[in-house]
């Protein structure tokens, strides 16, 4: 009989403010909203996953109440008095029973791979196969709405040493005045600084095919999702014509969307993002679909909080190469903390120590404040 069967699965949505107002072209933050899944054993351990999207339901199928009540009633039940320590057994007994609902997934087996880390002792990069790296590079987005405050921003960073790779969210605006925007911000930068955007689906085809190139031109080096999610074809062809790289992002909503949009020559860059193939373990089956298909990888975030963003950080330590580099600063555009030591960011890099686990301890008393009742 096994000491580590799951007694309790729990959920917490919490609340928590950003930075500055966070512009996507889909919804501007002003506050996220973490689900955080808490996985009690028999043997004393719990593990701590986290399950965040962005924007209620404006960015994906899944909402911060959608993924409490489908834990709590239909995944909850499905895990407690199984085997805490088989972690590939657990989630496929989930997968088994439950269909789509990536980010709710995510959350629970980050939770069973903290819990089989601090059980064993070792990081859950070392859970994963091992991790051949201790940080990672780390990009900041810049999304305030307002060309001189980004650029602002972004000189604060390369002074601070924080970033020196910056994301502009785009879409929401006129083509024209966006393209201008990403082509000011770059000017200002110069070389000091690889710039990038991200359209969240915001362009058709036949205005992406123009803004692509403009952008390019502007000195641009990589396109985020610039036209709908399932207009598959028309990404592979802007692919074909864009000088500037073209990544595949809200297009992969699970592992089996990546094998498609690699078998289709869709896109020559995959974000990879723990919330939409459900786990760390479960990203790096698109990221071994990618590297198979010659894809570049980027290691991308649902702007989760620390808890998630070292669950995906974990994953990502394990792959051999990360051409295009991560974009984890979710921690940073929060003013709050619920762990009881924040990720350190250092010299463009997020450290990863390497501790039991995701190597995080729930601060009680914050995370008690800012709970939603
Ligand atoms: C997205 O679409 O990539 C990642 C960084 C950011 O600012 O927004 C997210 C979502
Ligand atoms: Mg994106």
């Amino acid at each position: 009989m096994s000491h580590s069967l799951i007694e309790r699965v729990e959920t917490v949505i919490v609340d928590l403010p950003t930075i500055r107002p966070h512009k996507l072209a889909m919804h501007t933050l002003q506050q996220q909203t973490l689900v955080i899944v808490r996985v009690r054993c028999a043997d004393g351990i719990e593990g701590v996953g986290e399950s965040t999207t962005i924007g209620g339901l404006s960015y994906a199928g899944e909402s911060p109440e959608s993924i409490k009540r489908n834990i709590d009633s239909h995944m909850a039940p499905l895990l407690v008095g199984q085997d805490a320590s088989n972690v590939n057994a657990a989630m496929q007994r989930i997968e088994r029973a439950v269909k789509a609902n990536t980010f709710a997934k995510s959350g629970l087996e980050s939770a069973l791979l903290d819990a089989q880390g601090k059980r064993l002792g070792l990081p859950v990069s070392e859970l994963l196969g091992g991790r051949v790296r201790d940080a990672l590079e780390v990009a900041w987005t810049l999304a305030s709405g307002d060309t001189a405050r980004d650029i602002e921003e972004a000189e604060r960073m390369l002074d601070l040493r924080r970033h020196r790779i910056f994301k502009l969210k785009i879409g929401a605006g006129e083509p024209a005045r966006d393209i201008a925007h990403a082509a000011a911000i770059k000017r200002a930068l110069g070389e000091r600084a690889s710039v990038r955007v991200d359209v969240n689906q915001a362009w058709d085809e036949g205005v992406a095919i123009r803004g692509c190139r403009q952008l390019a031109d502007a000195g641009i080096d990589l396109i985020e999702q610039p036209i709908a999610r399932f207009n598959r074809a028309g990404l592979a062809r802007l692919s074909r014509i864009s000088p500037a790289a073209i990544m595949a992002d809200e297009a992969i909503e699970s592992v089996e969307d990546a094998f498609a949009l690699a078998a289709e020559g869709a896109a020559p860059v995959f974000a990879l993002k723990i919330a939409k193939n459900g786990g760390p373990r479960a990203v790096l089956r698109t990221a071994h679909i990618a590297e198979a298909a010659g894809i570049g990888l980027y290691g991308g975030t649902m702007l989760e909080g620390s808890v998630g963003t070292l669950a995906a950080a974990h994953a990502f330590l394990t792959l051999d190469r990360l051409s295009w580099s991560t974009e984890l600063f979710g921690p940073l555009l929060l003013t709050e903390e619920i762990v009881t030591e924040a990720p350190v960011y250092r010299d463009f890099q997020l450290e990863v120590p390497r501790k039991p686990g995701l190597g995080l301890t729930l601060d009680e008393d914050r995370l008690a404040f800012f709970a939603r009742q």
